[in-house]
């Protein structure tokens, strides 16, 4: 049990976790199986973070898919859940998640329905005092932020869009109750991941579909297909092998990436690897293409020519499939795997705007209207406009760390940190899948168990040693930023305008604030332990302290 102090109004706890997901659930079971007191508070009303929340139609896995999504912690687990596809639905990967849940007991220390509105550090008690939007205050030494790197909805900001009186839903914050698209005019606004996952399945109901395209995207079959027995039986007999190939392969998934340069072959063996890995799917596709696609011109646009080339084939109107043209470099966007998207467009039911020529002007109660093609009647608005990503839910928590500086102020140029998970001034306080991190570039569930294992240690050292906080210096964290801009800048990724450098929300800093290392960044992080946590800072403990939980 937790310790309460004496009026009960505020909870004590060793840890507190704010965020119920993937990462959440994970730090729970790690941290409470060290014998500390944990707390997890989220706004939702079960667990499963971006999982409970992007649930719109053909929400699936579109990273390398199932049976590797998954944790790693448990063999246990592994042997027991039969994952059905390879590109699993969200309610799968959901089901999933409850199971973990019910299995290792997490809910008894889960508060659900709960927002945590404000987090303080006292630098008297080295402790951090987490309020919530529920009444309930709670104070803690350790203050886990696995808010998610995909959680605060992206809402475009267009004249009258408040004033359509239609049914309007974003896809990251999708209502649980049935939608009917049935009958409908539907106006979909963005063509990431999850437009392009829900375009062909809205298309299917609808009376009408308006997709309002900004930049054409590439994106390939996702090949998705069941799972068979024998492929489960085989990850199972086979687990510890995978493994070791999971916690070595630079995004965590258990492949062997073709290691040579796209300018090793013949554009006739390039064109025939390529259609192979065209005619089976998935996003092995991008892997196993070639390995200098991401940061070599050329070989990048022997991939995108062959995908622009499959778009003309599939889409039977000239015109609409010329819009339909990306012309960025391949991958530097989030790659996208989609389940008949460019064929949604053969459809008499599917329109295309290409808001490049043709932008939104407003919204009416009952339309939207766009500059040369003027006004679209409809009945629904579906706002598939992502997120502000990586950085934009610790930014919407806004933690206050010493002397009560804000990391708003504290991140006003960039998000400075130390190995994706510290921050200096904010001592205690680790991110999971924070800027800084490899975050959305690696396998989620394992990074965020691969970080816990860090934080977890890094937790017992300042145990062994009396000590009682750690944080970064501001050195570490500018040597940090150096090395993941390096990284960056021997890719093609910060080229683009993407969700990885910013430059989907106004304002925001723009670099790519990802650590592009892959395994690389465990062995980083392995190593700092390894000298002592090099490029920290502690403090020792002051004196006793009085409000530690009982465990
Ligand atoms: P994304 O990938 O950020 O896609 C958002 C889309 O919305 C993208 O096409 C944007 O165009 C478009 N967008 C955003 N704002 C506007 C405005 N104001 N006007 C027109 N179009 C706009 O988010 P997703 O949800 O699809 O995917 C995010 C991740 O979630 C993904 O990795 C999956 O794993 C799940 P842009 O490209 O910026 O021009």
């Amino acid at each position: 049990m937790a310790a309460r102090d004496e009026s009960g109004a505020t909870e004590h706890y060793d840890a507190v976790v704010i965020g119920a997901g993937v990462s959440g659930m994970y730090a729970l079971y790690h941290l409470r199986g060290m014998g500390l007191s944990v707390r997890v508070y989220d706004g939702a009303t079960d667990v499963g973070g971006t999982w409970w929340y992007n649930r719109y139609p053909g929400a699936r896995v579109d990273g390398p898919g199932s049976p590797f999504y998954c944790y790693t912690f448990s063999k246990e687990l592994m042997q027991e859940w039969d994952w059905k596809e390879t590109q699993s639905e969200w309610s799968e990967v959901l089901a999933y998640l409850e199971h973990v849940a019910d299995r290792f007991d997490l809910r008894r220390d889960i508060q659900f329905e709960t927002w945590v509105r404000d987090a303080r550090y006292d630098e008297a008690t080295q402790r951090w005092t987490v309020e919530t939007d529920t009444g309930v205050r709670a104070s803690c030494r350790f203050l886990i932020c696995a808010v998610g790197a995909l959680s605060t909805a992206n809402r475009p900001d267009i004249p009258g869009i408040h004033d359509f009186a239609g049914e309007c839903y974003h896809t990251g914050r999708w209502p649980h109750e049935p939608v009917s698209f049935e009958g409908k005019r539907v106006a979909v606004i963005g063509t990431g991941s999850s437009g392009i996952q829900s375009i062909p399945e809205i298309a299917k109901e609808a009376a009408h579909v308006t997709v309002l395209q900004r930049t054409p995207q590439y994106s390939v079959p996702a090949g998705n297909r069941p799972i068979t027995p024998e492929e489960m039986a085989n990850a199972r007999a086979n687990w510890e092998s995978f493994l070791a190939k999971m916690n070595a392969n630079p995004g965590g998934f258990p492949f062997d990436n073709n290691p040579r340069s796209a300018l090793d072959e013949s554009p006739e063996e390039r064109r025939a690897r390529y259609e192979a890995l065209w005619q089976r799917g998935g996003f092995t596709f991008y892997l196993d293409g070639y390995n200098d696609i991401p940061i070599h011109e050329e070989a990048n646009a022997s991939l995108a020519d062959f995908i622009r080339a499959k778009i003309r084939e599939v889409v039977r109107d000239p015109e609409t499939a010329e819009k339909l043209m990306p012309d960025y470099f391949v991958m530097t966007k989030r790659p996208i795997l989609d389940n008949g998207y460019f064929e949604a467009f053969n459809r008499d039911n599917v329109t295309l705007v290409d808001l490049r020529e043709d932008p939104i002007e407003r919204f009416t109660p009952t339309s939207v209207v766009t500059r040369t093609t003027g006004e679209h009647p409809i009945d629904m608005l579906v706002l598939a406009t992502g997120f502000d990503a990586i950085s934009g839910s610790m930014l919407r928590l806004n933690p206050k760390g010493r002397g009560g500086m804000s990391l708003e102020e504290r991140w006003q140029d960039r998000f400075h940190n130390h190995l994706g998970m510290t921050i200096a001034g904010f001592p205690n306080l680790f991110m999971i899948h924070g800027p800084g991190s490899p975050g959305v570039f690696y396998n989620m569930p394992l990074g965020a168990e691969r970080q816990l294992g860090w934080i977890g240690d890094c937790i017992r050292h300042l145990e062994k040693h009396g000590l009682g906080t750690v944080e970064p210096t501001p050195d570490s964290e500018e040597a940090w930023h150096d090395e993941l801009t390096a990284l960056a800048n021997a890719t093609l990724f910060p080229r683009t305008a993407s969700w990885w450098t910013g430059a989907n929300i106004e304002g925001k800093p723009r670099y790519f604030s990802a650590y592009l290392g892959g395994s690389i960044y465990y062995q980083r992080i392995a190593d700092v332990a390894a000298r002592d946590y090099e490029g920290f800072a502690f403090e020792p403990a002051h004196g006793t302290d009085d409000t530690r939980a009982s465990g």
